[in-house]
Order: structure tokens, then C-alpha cells, then sequence
């Protein structure tokens, strides 16, 4: 039985992947022999161009892990990585056709499941695409799940989805994956560096979330990145720092019931206003320029 395909926000355009061969849990097979040449040079052109902008900007736990993507020269199969991420988290990626509903997806990351997306983008998206492709997935979300905490993070991610759907309390729940897992940025003693694959996989926004003066950076509070809207069609106004992911593990493990009530009862925040009394860090390059 074919399963209706998924789309998000309001959106006429049909989406992008092939639904009719997935299966009840919206998994399907990834087909990589259907995969053209010019497709596995996409892929190519897309590591290439992104492996030059995250070298020194993305965390060394992510830069660590991009090794087990395998070649960068074509298309990996995803059963490979599996093989080298079940030994190292217990993690496995999944092909789909691509987004899926929330529940499927919920349910696949708290069965230490993330779901890859088996479409790439054509040559005329080379620069924007409107939904996760398989480079998204690949290169912007599967080497952290090589971290055990990380990885730890994105199960407790899916459990609390599972939940979220019963308290009605989604629309909170995806700020804290839009403002971490997408677009996160993390503290270290080289200075700031990205972790969001929103940001990892973006030839633009690496540069505007380091080192643009306009946006905010706000120190992680979990009840704070649960108030802040997000626009999803552009550059960030705002990004939250974490210390570490032991950091947001720790702040993320509990339960959000209470939490969700008193966000509930405030109003939403902006991501490009300070609030009293929050840390927020320095305009990049300002300490530079001794102001
Ligand atoms: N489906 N394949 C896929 N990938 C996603 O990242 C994804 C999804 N479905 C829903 C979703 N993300 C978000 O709405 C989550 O916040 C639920
Ligand atoms: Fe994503």
C-alpha cells in the first residue's frame, strides 16, 4: 500500500521523494546501483566545496568522525557506515524517501535510528535546497552520531518526541532540534565552532553563524531555546552556544512536563533580542578590535 507523502509547513509543492516504495515505517531501500554518474559527481562537488569551509569551523568531534562517511568521491552506501556506526554508538542510518512523519521519526531516532534520505539534490540546487537531501543527512547529521554523547543526546531526542506528541507541546520540542541538532554552535578553547548540521551543510551560513556581527549568540538555556521562534528559509537571527554536549545532555535530561507549562505561559522570544541578564558572546572579531 503506497503511504501518502510528507510534507512540512505550508507548502503546495509536491514533495521530493519516490513514497510508493517505502515501507508501513516509511523506511525504504537505498538503491544505490540506481545512482548515475553525474549523481555520484554531485556528491563529490558537495563534500568537496563543504570539507573546505568546516575544516577549521566545525567541532573536532564532528571534523573526527567525517572520516567514516568513506569516500568522498561517490555516493557512500549507507550499509557500510552502518557498519562502522553500530560498532561505535550502536546507531544505524536508515534510507527514506524523505521527511517523514513525525511520529515515524520520532520513533526511528529513540530505536538509535536516523533517517537518511536517498535523493540528491541536481545540479541547479547545487547552492539551496528546500528540503533535507541525502547530503544534508549524510554529511551535515551522521558524523555526530559517531559521539557516544551526542549520540546519547539524539536518543533521548526521539524518546522525548514520543512525548512531546502526547503533551501537544511539538511546536516547543522542535525549537530545541532547530537550535541545537540543526543549528547549534558549541564553545571551545579555540573559540566559537559549529556543531548543527543545518550550519555544517550550508556553503553560506558556516560564515554568517562564526563570524557575521549580526547575529546573536546566547549561552544554552533550555528554557529559553524553548520560547525562541525560527524562520526556516534563512540565515539565522539568532544561535545558541553549549559549553559542551555532556552540557546539553545533562540540561536536556529531564522531564519537560513542568517545563513545557511554564513556557507555555510566557511569551515567545526572538532569537535577534537579548533578554535581561543572559549571556551573550562577543560579536566575532570584536575582542580583536579591542572595543
Ligand atoms: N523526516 N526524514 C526526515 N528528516 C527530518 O529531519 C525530519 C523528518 N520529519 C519530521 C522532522 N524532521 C521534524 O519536524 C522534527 O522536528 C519532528
Ligand atoms: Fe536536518
Amino acid at each position: 500500500m503506497a503511504l501518502p507523502p510528507v510534507t512540512y509547513g505550508a507548502t503546495e509543492r509536491a514533495p521530493r521523494g519516490d513514497y510508493a516504495t517505502a515501507r508501513e515505517d516509511y523506511t525504504c531501500d537505498q538503491c544505490w546501483d540506481g545512482y548515475t554518474p553525474q549523481q555520484h559527481r554531485m556528491y563529490a562537488r558537495l563534500y568537496a566545496r563543504q570539507h573546505r569551509l568546516v575544516r577549521a569551523r566545525a567541532c573536532d568531534e564532528y571534523l573526527g568522525a567525517l572520516v567514516h562517511l568513506g569516500s568522498e568521491h561517490n555516493i557512500p552506501r549507507f550499509e557500510d557506515i552502518c557498519a562502522r556506526l553500530r560498532r561505535a554508538t550502536g546507531w544505524e542510518i536508515v534510507a527514506v524517501p524523505g521527511l517523514i512523519p513525525e511520529d515515524n521519526f520520532f520513533s526511528l531516532l529513540a530505536a538509535r535510528r536516523f533517517p537518511v534520505t536517498v535523493w540528491l539534490r541536481t545540479p541547479e540546487e547545487f547552492d539551496y535546497i528546500v528540503e533535507p537531501d541525502l547530503f544534508h543527512d549524510l554529511f551535515g547529521h551522521v558524523p555526530l552520531l559517531f559521539d557516544p554523547v551526542f549520540a546519547d543526546y539524539m536518543q533521548a531526542y526521539g524518546e522525548g518526541g514520543l512525548k512531546a506528541q502526547r503533551r501537544n507541546a511539538l511546536e516547543l520540542l522542535s525549537r530545541l532540534y532547530w537550535y541545537t541538532v540543526e543549528f547549534g554552535l558549541i564553545d571551545t578553547a579555540h573559540g566559537l565552532r559549529v556543531y548543527g548540521a543545518g550550519i555544517l551543510s550550508s556553503p553560506g551560513e558556516i560564515d554568517h553563524a562564526l563570524s557575521h556581527p549580526a547575529p546573536l549568540r546566547i549561552g544554552f538555556d533550555l528554557r529559553r531555546v524553548l520560547r525562541t521562534v525560527y524562520e526556516i528559509d534563512d540565515f539565522q537571527k539568532g544561535y545558541f552556544v553549549i559549553d559542551s554536549f555532556a552540557q546539553l545532555f545533562e540540561q536536556t535530561a529531564q522531564d519537560f512536563t513542568p517545563i513545557y507549562e511554564e513556557v507555555r505561559r510566557l511569551p515567545p522570544c526572538r532569537p535577534d533580542r537579548a533578554e535581561a541578564g543572559e549571556l551573550v558572546f562577543p560579536e566575532p572579531g570584536s575582542l580583536l578590535r579591542g572595543r
